[in-house]
């Protein structure tokens, strides 16, 4: 069965054979019409990929390689070293996780630097927004806030949470909010996080060479390094946003290519830090510049977002996206972007030479992300302010040099409902999760489907992610998604209120009784934190563990390194997860069967990968039916 490995993945020449998205095939016409090359194409001159690559039995952590093993059983069954195809194929997976939870906790770093920095008054320009999540989170963290400033206590708190990346002995606090059962079975595992760091310096020392050797042992460290993110990096990353920029609450915006304006400047904001996009959000409102993009001739300015970023500005502002992952070139072929400001991850190098091609300037502004042809403004939160106003000043000045014959805007544009966070969905059920758990007790809502990831050109753009949902909450299945994903259901309407009308009856009634939509925007990726916290709360609520919920989780089109992370720690929470492309493990029967199977009992939950949405839909239905009848609901 592992030599099926091309089936769903052939090229895609036909426009409507790239993306489902109306607006995005219009600007994918644009590109050819132009001659611009975008992702898709780049793709296809790829094709046929590696196979060795794509079992993942090429190694090169030694310089006596590469080795590859020989799939067939006919050519080399070890590398010089004698490293087998299990051994290559699982260090390979643990150093995917590592570069994935590495991405997500160093963002969180970031996040605590500002955080710290604020409240020694370094970094003036941030501010406490959410005064009770401080306070709450320095008490779960032991911190005696009597007597003490705000800042005081922020300081206090940002102290012990630096200290939970370098933590040298005991495990990490977060794994607090982990139901008991849960932790004790990680405990007994021995894959209760430590420190975030070392757990991933842990990883790159086991898989040099001549250090771990066996693939279940490998493993093991990949889902401790996975929790570390989950319920480590990206839980502390979404906290402390959550403190210095506001949590978020429902509100409604628009997405898709349409947001982009035909009469006002036009910065898009693409990456994954808000500490960066909410300096640029308020810079768009300064009235200087709102006065020079007057005498530029613009009717004013008009931030956007992409990717993980857009998602952060959604959710606490309501600005509007512009695409996902995908869409990231396309939003520069319209010819109507002055800006493209990025930070760091899922930012394709092809915009250095794609933005040539038009007046777009592309702006580079993290100390660790270059990429070619930038504009470089290095971000630093003692000047965050001053160098968002550069920013927005640098795009607002290139407005004139916008070529009116290269500009189309699709009209497509699309309202949504955001601001998910598990705070808002709590007050949105009236302050516990108890009608939630009754309407699903009761049978209205069949569970919980968290669905998220990104985009991947080998899967149509959006079809995995759109399918499934809609099938699911045909199926009185509530959604919960972030990233890529989130946008994917913006897009197709799926975010208000009305789509309920696309859900099965149970489900309906529900939503409408609560004025929510079938699927709920919880943020962007390291919000996935926000799902845990979540599932967390209802299992504590039912005294059980998070693995005997009737949930489960899809990741329809991932693509990056960090949602392996994401899929290791999701499922070492106890929530099975189908994912939409197949990971580089098929080259190992042994790596692969544990993965699809053996982990049910090791953390009481597995992978599953099928590309086709309808059958990932059925397979997680199966997954909650299972469980619904554990815990005795029909
Ligand atoms: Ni972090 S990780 S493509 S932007 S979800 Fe989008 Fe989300 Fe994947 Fe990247
Ligand atoms: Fe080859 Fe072993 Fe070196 Fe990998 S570590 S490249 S398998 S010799």
């Amino acid at each position: 069965s592992i030599f099926i490995l091309n089936v769903g993945y052939e090229m895609k020449t036909e426009i409507d054979e790239k993306s489902i998205d109306l607006a995005s095939q219009k600007i994918l016409q644009k590109a050819e019409e132009e001659g611009i090359e975008t992702a898709w194409d780049r793709y296809e001159k790829q094709l046929p990929q590696c196979s060795f690559g794509q079992l993942g039995v090429c190694c090169r952590n030694c310089n006596m390689g590469p080795c590859r093993i020989d799939p067939f059983g006919e050519g080399a069954q070890k590398g010089i070293c004698g490293a087998t195809a299990d051994i290559i194929v699982a260090r390979n997976f643990l150093r995917m996780i590592a570069a994935g939870a590495a991405a997500h906790s160093d963002h969180a770093r970031d996040a605590v630097l500002t955080f710290k920095k604020m409240s020694e008054g370094e970094a003036g320009s941030y501010r406490i927004k959410d005064e009770a999540k401080l306070l709450s989170l320095a008490s779960e963290y032991g911190i005696p806030s009597d007597g003490k400033s705000l800042e005081e206590i922020a300081a206090n708190l940002a102290d012990v949470l630096l200290q939970e990346f370098g933590k040298q002995d005991g495990h990490l606090q977060c794994t607090k909010r982990v139901p008991k059962s849960r932790l004790k079975l990680w405990a007994e595992l021995g894959i209760e996080p430590r420190g975030i760091d070392r757990e991933i310096v842990e990883c790159m020392h086991r898989t040099h060479i001549g250090v771990d050797n066996d693939a279940v042992h490998i493993l093991l460290q990949g889902l401790r390094t996975g929790i570390s993110d989950g319920w480590g990096g990206s839980m502390i990353a979404t906290d402390v946003q959550d403190i210095l920029f506001g949590t978020p609450q429902p509100r409604k915006s628009t997405v898709n290519l349409g947001v982009l304006s035909r009469d006002k400047v036009n910065v898009i904001v693409h990456g994954h830090e808000p500490i960066l996009s909410e300096m640029i959000v308020e810079a768009a409102e300064d009235p200087e510049l709102l006065k020079l993009a007057e005498e530029k001739g613009a009717a004013g300015i008009n931030v956007i977002g992409i990717c993980c970023t857009g998602n952060e500005t959604l959710m606490r502002h309501g600005i509007p996206i512009a695409g996902n992952f995908l869409q990231q070139e396309l939003a520069v072929i319209t010819g109507a972007v002055e800006a493209m400001v990025v930070d760091v991850q899922c930012i394709m190098p092809s915009l250095g030479e794609l933005t040539g091609c038009y007046h777009t300037k592309f702006i580079s502004t993290s100390p660790k992300a270059d990429f070619p042809n930038t504009v470089r403004m290095e971000f630093h939160e003692d000047r965050a302010y001053e160098t968002a106003k550069e920013i927005v000043r640098t795009a607002v000045e290139n407005f004139p040099n916008r070529i009116p014959e290269k500009v189309t805007i699709p009209e497509e544009k699309q309202e949504c409902m955001a601001g998910f966070s598990a705070e808002a969905i709590l007050n949105a059920l009236g302050g516990s999760p108890d009608p939630l758990i009754e309407a699903i007790t009761g049978g209205a809502v069949r569970g919980i489907g968290a669905v998220v990831g990104c985009n991947n050109v080998k899967i149509k753009h959006n079809y995995g992610h759109v399918n499934l949902v809609k099938e699911l909450i045909k199926n009185n299945v509530l959604v919960v998604t972030t990233g890529c994903n989130a946008i994917a259901c913006a897009e197709a309407g799926l975010l208000l209120p009305e789509a309920s009308e696309m859900a099965g009856d149970g489900l309906k009634a529900v939503c409408k009784a609560l004025g929510i939509p079938p699927v709920l925007h919880m943020g962007s990726c390291v919000d996935i934190s926000r799902i845990l916290v979540l599932a967390s709360a209802i299992a504590n609520r039912l005294g059980v563990d998070i693995s005997d919920l009737p949930a489960a989780g899809a990741a329809p089109e991932w693509m990056s390194e960090k949602a392996v992370s994401i899929g290791a720690y999701v499922v070492s929470s106890g929530v099975f997860t189908v994912l939409g492309t197949i990971p580089a493990v098929l080259g190992s029967q042994a790596v692969t069967s544990l993965l699809t199977g053996g982990l049910n009992d090791v953390v009481r939950a597995s992978f599953a990968v099928e590309p086709d949405p309808l059958k990932a839909a059925d397979l997680m239905l199966e997954h909650i039916d299972e469980k619904r009848k554990a815990l005795g609901l029909n």
